[in-house]
């Protein structure tokens, strides 16, 4: 099937999405909801365990990672394929970690935090990626999207989602707020995990589980979908490229 898509140790056709962004922003976050999210609606996706190497303050040292499986034959023809997601360490110190973690990477998640204290990392950390991955971004060849968390913050504590768009524009990452404003996503990881955890302490709970005690795709509360859609939906850009590319090498797969 190509040598476009990288394969794991056991020979499965496997994309790596990359969470990166400043410290705090809530990477390593994401990625423990997501994990929870689906453990509780299919254990058998999971292919690996969230793994975090962190420092004494929790914050990421190194990366955190965990791969999980696609539903066999999902938008493609293969049998079988993963999705290994993983996060950098965000912290200034850990800049030449993220330039290994970010190696082969497929597809890129960035993740800023609109916390006003916050402004000038998102923009250091934006322009470090441009100088890092730059060229592979604007010219397409890594698909990717941006994502502010901590929506949950008032309003006034926090930029909003047109200072994020021009910070796009001015960084070189697109061309005009237009195309920014497509590759735009928000969420609150906080609020997906406080949804998640309440729901089966809920009267209806039993009404969101399938004949396998399993919690159904559609019973995802608004706050877990806007957490979850960003890495669905990278994952699926990534694939969808991917198969492109094959089909461009070879017009008769
Ligand atoms: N208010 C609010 N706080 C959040 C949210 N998501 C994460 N946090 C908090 O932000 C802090 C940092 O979260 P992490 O997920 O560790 O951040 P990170 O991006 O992995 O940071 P590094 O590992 O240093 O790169 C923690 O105290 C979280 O509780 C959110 O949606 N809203
Ligand atoms: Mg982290």
């Amino acid at each position: 099937m190509s040598q476009i898509f990288r394969r794991d140790a056991e020979g499965v056709p496997t994309v790596k999405i990359t969470i990166f962004g400043p410290s705090l922003a809530g990477k390593t976050s994401l990625l423990s909801i997501y994990s929870i999210l689906k453990r509780v609606e299919d254990p058998q996706s999971v292919y690996s365990e969230l793994k975090k190497i962190d420092d004494p303050s929790g914050r990421t040292a190194l990366f955190d990672q965990s791969v999980f499986e696609l539903p066999k034959g999902q938008g493609t023809s293969l049998p079988l394929m993963r999705y290994a997601l993983y996060t950098v360490a965000g912290q200034d110190r850990y800049r030449e970690t993220r330039k290994v973690v970010l190696r082969g990477t497929d597809g890129l998640m960035i993740m800023l935090d609109p916390q006003l204290d916050q402004w000038d990392h998102n923009r250091r950390s934006l322009e470090e990626l441009m100088g890092l991955l730059g060229e592979d971004i604007t010219t397409g060849k890594i698909p990717w999207i941006l994502v502010v968390n901590k929506i949950d913050l008032p309003k006034e504590n926090r930029k909003l989602q047109q200072d994020f768009l021009q910070m796009m524009v001015e960084v070189g990452l697109v061309k005009d707020i237009g195309e920014a404003y497509e590759k735009y996503m928000e969420m609150s990881c906080l609020q997906a995990r406080d949804d998640l955890l309440a729901m089966p302490r809920s009267k209806d709970w039993k009404e969101h589980l399938d004949s396998s005690g399993r919690l159904r795709r559609d019973a995802r509360p608004p706050s877990v979908v806007l957490a979850a859609q960003p890495i669905e939906a990278l994952t699926r850009l990534v694939i969808e490229h991917k198969i492109k590319l094959i089909r461009a090498k070879n017009p008769q797969s």
